[in-house]
């Protein structure tokens, strides 16, 4: 077990050394770096960040680690926004927040191209985690935190996002038959008036398969006179029709309290975009910080299923 520390009343306990990744581990000129998706790889853990250029639009850089703890950064960036082709007119304004899912042997990875029209959700593959192939962009605008499932459900892919719609924004879920054309949307989430999460919603972890259902690590926003607030929760979706929440926690699992997690580009943000489970039970939660460093906080999968719901 790494040595960690509790907060307030957080069930999630940060490393010790966090943050995990900052600039300063950025072995070219960049303005941050924050949003990292783990990869379970024979070598060990690798990190595929989000680094937002001295420009001010983001791109991604692959970190490699033994431990998931202590990492080196490939001297250049591995995906940038593409600048011609067809997917060029929707990444003007760069590429955002990554998400890993291992499905059918294949690390896919889903991402946000921020373009003139908006956010759309887009999809990638990779086989050495160095060269990536866009595959497809798979909404229209107004939409990001796109995570696949790790399996078919009833013989179709599945995903999770989240649409804007009258300016909140929920967690969604969608069908397709291919990866590439989606349907069957049906809302999952909403934001609770009077909760953590009373503004804005969205999907943060690929899901993990329990016994008692799918566990969703998502991120809630609570809007405040002194600007939003990022917290991370839990929902407990059906194992056969995740549209169905069987049970959803009423309290975050964690929310800003550090100085790393307070004070940044954006302040008070903890914005996890992927886990990292161990046979130990131990699970490693990678966040975001204040849009300004990765941290790393852990907890096993019981404690989430009977504390965090
Ligand atoms: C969300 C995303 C994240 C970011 C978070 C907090 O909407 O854009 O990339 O970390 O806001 O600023």
């Amino acid at each position: 077990m790494i040595k960690t520390r509790r907060r307030g009343r957080d069930i999630l306990h940060r490393w010790e050394g966090n943050p995990v990744i900052t600039i300063e581990d950025v072995p070219f000129r960049a303005n941050t770096v924050f949003n990292g998706t783990p990869i379970v790889t024979e070598d060990g853990v690798y990190l595929l960040l989000r680094v937002e250029g001295q420009q001010g639009y983001s791109f991604f850089a692959l970190a490699r680690s033994k431990d998931g703890l202590h990492f080196t950064i490939d001297e250049k960036p591995v995906m940038l926004p593409a600048r011609q082709g067809p997917f060029a007119f929707y990444e003007t304004a760069g590429i955002e927040d990554p998400r890993v899912t291992i499905l059918e042997e294949t690390c896919y990875v889903v991402y946000t191209a921020v373009g003139d029209c908006g956010s759309r959700i887009a999809l990638a593959k990779t086989a050495d985690y160095v060269t990536y192939e866009r595959i497809a962009l798979i909404s229209e605008p107004g939409n990001k935190d796109g995570i696949l499932f790790p399996r078919k459900i009833n013989g179709r892919y599945a995903r999770l996002d989240r649409p804007i719609g009258l300016d909140r924004g929920s967690i969604w879920i969608s069908y397709s038959p291919d990866l590439v054309n989606w349907g069957d949307s049906e809302v999952v989430i909403t934001p609770r008036p009077g909760y953590w999460d009373d503004f804005r919603v969205g999907a943060s972890v690929t899901p993990i398969e329990t016994q008692q259902g799918w566990l969703e690590i998502y991120h809630g926003v609570k809007m405040t006179s002194g600007g939003p607030i990022y917290r991370i929760g839990v929902v407990l979706l059906d194992s056969d029709d995740p549209s169905k929440v069987i049970k959803r926690g009423d309290q975050p699992i964690l929310a800003p309290r550090e100085e790393y997690e307070r004070v940044g580009d954006i302040p008070n943000v903890c914005f996890a975009c992927g886990a990292v489970l161990s046979n130990s039970g131990e699970t490693k939660i990678y966040y975001g910080a204040a849009d300004t460093s990765i941290c790393v906080a852990t907890c096993t999968i019981d404690q989430l299923l009977i504390e965090g719901l």
